[in-house]
């Protein structure tokens, strides 16, 4: 009699932890980080970055160093994909790892905020 209730009580809790490990790793998805570098060069791109970043499809949270012109960005990745992470990016006029900047959106941004300017505050 003993070793059934044993034998319950061992596969609620194999049930238990299969939930909880299940829901941490969809926690995990919603919670994923990639660091992409940019071409941002000062406090207006990094603004300008993470304030645009802010609206796109799953993204969770945005932050960029100036100074390594890294983008830390946390996304959720069954809403969203790296690919369309450094689209957007490029979108804004910044180049995201190997993607380009936008052209069109390169050519609007203030002379200081383009590449080749040299770094400033
Ligand atoms: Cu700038």
């Amino acid at each position: 009699m003993k070793t059934k209730i044993d034998l319950k009580v061992f596969f609620l809790t194999i049930i238990l932890v299969s939930f909880i490990i299940s829901g941490s790793f969809a926690e995990d998805k919603k919670n994923t980080e990639i660091k992409i570098k940019t071409s941002a060069v000062c406090g207006m791109c990094k603004d300008r970055i993470e304030q645009g970043m802010a609206y796109e499809k799953g993204i969770k949270d945005v932050s960029l160093d100036v100074d390594t012109k890294i983008a830390t960005i946390k996304y959720n990745s069954s809403k969203t994909t790296p690919g369309e992470i450094r689209n957007a990016i490029s979108k804004l006029g910044y180049d995201a790892d190997s993607i380009p900047a936008d052209k069109t959106a390169y050519d609007k941004l203030p002379p200081c905020c383009k590449k080749d300017a040299k770094k400033h505050n």
